[in-house]
């Protein structure tokens, strides 16, 4: 008998489990799960108040992801640090243009949505001040709208278009960085340099977040699926589907299944005493 509640309380906590997938970035084709990884940087400007705009830019994988960008070019090397994911317009300069300008970014597209939970680099030069955006508009059959696609806006139409800031967050090499403590979820991220201009007030504390000095590639991240459907980055139950906004918390679960099995062995207690 206990062992049959034991059992029933092993099956009522076997779907909490929420499975992380890690995705190792080690080449430009994506891994199983992710639909495709693209490279923009905004342009280099000698604006300082922002609303530079993102270009089409280079994946490059050493492995561990990379981008070169037409300022990265046009400052005569795609060599090192400018070869890594930058917000410096060229190599050797030292001013670049705050708050906006020669920002490198990843677009990642997942087959389903995601709440991503950790970022890990495996090359930094100097400093690696990152941050992250997450999509929780509306999509079209999927797809983003064409005026939130990243190419041809600015991190200022972008989070006016949908796109929510999760936080900016200071790497260490090969130190996996837990982010979105918010748990939003999308199918749509972007992974840019550090600046500003994507927001403040999440993530690492603005002490350890400064701009122009930042290289890195990005090796693995990792994060869960919705099983559900997501409605403005929340992930909610689609009817029956299991989604993880609506399972219960484990603990009173546990206390659920402890109770009717503390019940049980009274009761047996109870009936070889009379
Ligand atoms: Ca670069
Ligand atoms: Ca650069
Ligand atoms: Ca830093
Ligand atoms: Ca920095």
């Amino acid at each position: 008998m206990i062992k049959h509640y034991l059992a029933v309380s092993a099956l009522l906590l076997a779907p909490l489990s929420v499975h992380a997938t890690a995705w190792t970035l080690s080449s430009t084709t994506p891994p199983s799960g992710i639909a495709s990884i693209k490279a923009y940087a905004t342009a280099q400007t000698t604006s300082t108040s922002g609303g530079a705009l993102f270009q089409s830019a280079t994946l490059q994988s050493y492995p561990g992801l990379g981008v070169t960008a037409s300022n990265d070019l046009s400052n005569g090397s795609t060599g090192s640090p400018d070869h890594a994911i930058d917000n410096d317009g060229g190599r050797n300069t030292t001013t670049d243009n705050p708050i906006d300008g020669a920002v490198d970014a990843l677009l990642f597209q997942f087959n389903a949505s995601t709440s991503l939970s950790s970022l890990s680099v495996n090359w930094v030069n100097g400093d690696a001040d990152l941050s992250v955006l997450a999509y929780t508009g509306s999509l079209n059959s999927g797809a983003l709208p064409t005026n939130a696609d990243v190419s041809g806006e600015s991190f200022a139409n972008l989070l006016s278009r949908g796109w929510r800031f999760i936080g900016n967050y200071n790497m260490a090499v090969n130190t996996p960085k837990t982010i979105n403590t918010d748990n939003i979820y999308s199918s749509y991220w972007l992974v840019s340099a550090y600046t500003g201009a994507a927001g403040s007030g999440k993530g690492d504390a603005a002490g350890v977040l400064d701009f122009g000095n930042d290289y890195f590639k990005l090796s693995s991240i990792s994060g869960a699926a919705c099983n559900g459907s997501t409605t403005g980055g929340v992930c909610g139950n689609s009817g029956g589907g299991g989604g993880v906004g609506s399972v219960p918390e484990p603990t009173s679960l546990l206390l659920l299944a402890s109770g009717i099995l503390g019940w049980r062995v009274n009761r047996k207690n109870h009936a070889l005493a009379a």
